[in-house]
């Protein structure tokens, strides 16, 4: 972890039925979850969202009528950044577990899917970002491994009450191509290092060393309107094409 305050891009996804405890909101506006990335340009390759079941999240008022969710600490962090309708002061409409949120279907920016699902990943540290994170599985080894569980674990399945077709049959996107890696740079590392799991920790680590760095610095688009530019070109564009649409937004911590 650097020093100086992070900047993660909010991918707004938007639910697309308030099943469950969410039911509570219906006419209150739009609800997004906001997951934190620092990866925008990964956008196309996005295959579901994940959340913490036991983690506590909320549903805060936010700009212009629209409802967001994520946890209590980042809702303060994004109202000092002007960003909810009262500094310092968000509005919580409705408390929410991380479990009320799996099997949710949720619109998401530039995925090639309709509807993407919410599903459980058991790493996510909820001291971090907003504790919503995207799935892409083509360049993420976390994301790979945890989806990975879901498909061949049916008692993972069963245990949080995830349906075979939020998950079934899984598809890795390919996005970007890396030199040496290829267009799916996480499942080949996760293979080549023989990963098990979401907790094979080590190893993990070791994969998002491999492909991370050289995912930014050689890494070739070959989806969206930017194909055929660097990553580290296409970044910034593509997420402030998100933020002018409306789709995401900036948020520091
Ligand atoms: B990234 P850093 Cl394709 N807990 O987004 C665990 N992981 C979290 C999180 C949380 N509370 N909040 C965000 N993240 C993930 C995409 C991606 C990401 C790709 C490749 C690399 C990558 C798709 N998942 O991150 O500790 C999110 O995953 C490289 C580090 O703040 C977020 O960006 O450095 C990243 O970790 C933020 O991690």
């Amino acid at each position: 972890e650097g020093v100086g305050p992070q900047e993660y891009t909010l991918i707004k996804m938007r639910a697309l039925e308030l099943k469950g405890k969410l039911a509570a909101l219906q006419g209150q506006g739009p609800v997004y979850l906001m997951a934190a990335t620092l990866r925008p340009e990964t956008m196309y390759g996005q295959t579901n969202c994940w959340a913490l079941p036991d983690g506590d999240y909320g549903a805060f008022q936010g700009l212009g009528g629209e409802v967001y969710v994520m946890t209590d600490r980042s809702a303060l962090n994004l109202s000092y950044q002007d960003r909810m309708p009262e500094t310092g002061r968000p509005h919580k409409l409705l408390e929410l577990k991380g479990s009320d949120l799996l099997g949710v279907p949720l619109k998401s920016p530039c995925t090639p899917h309709d509807r993407i699902y919410v599903l459980p990943l058991l790493t996510i540290l909820m001291n971090k970002g907003t504790g919503i994170v995207t799935s892409v599985p083509s360049d993420a080894p976390d994301d790979y491994a945890a989806l990975m569980d879901l498909v061949n674990k049916p008692k993972l399945r069963e245990k949080y009450a995830i349906h075979d077709d939020w998950v079934l049959p899984y598809e890795v996107i390919p996005i970007i191509d890396i030199p040496g890696f290829g267009t799916t740079a996480a499942v080949k590392v996760c293979l080549d290092l023989k990963i098990q799991s979401q907790n094979d920790t080590k190893k993990l680590a070791e994969a998002k060393q491999l492909v991370y760095l050289k995912g930014f610095t050689d890494g070739i688009m070959i989806a969206g309107q930017y194909a055929g530019k660097k990553v580290s070109e296409a970044k910034s564009q593509i997420r402030n094409e998100l933020i002018s649409s409306g789709e995401a937004m900036i948020y520091s911590e």
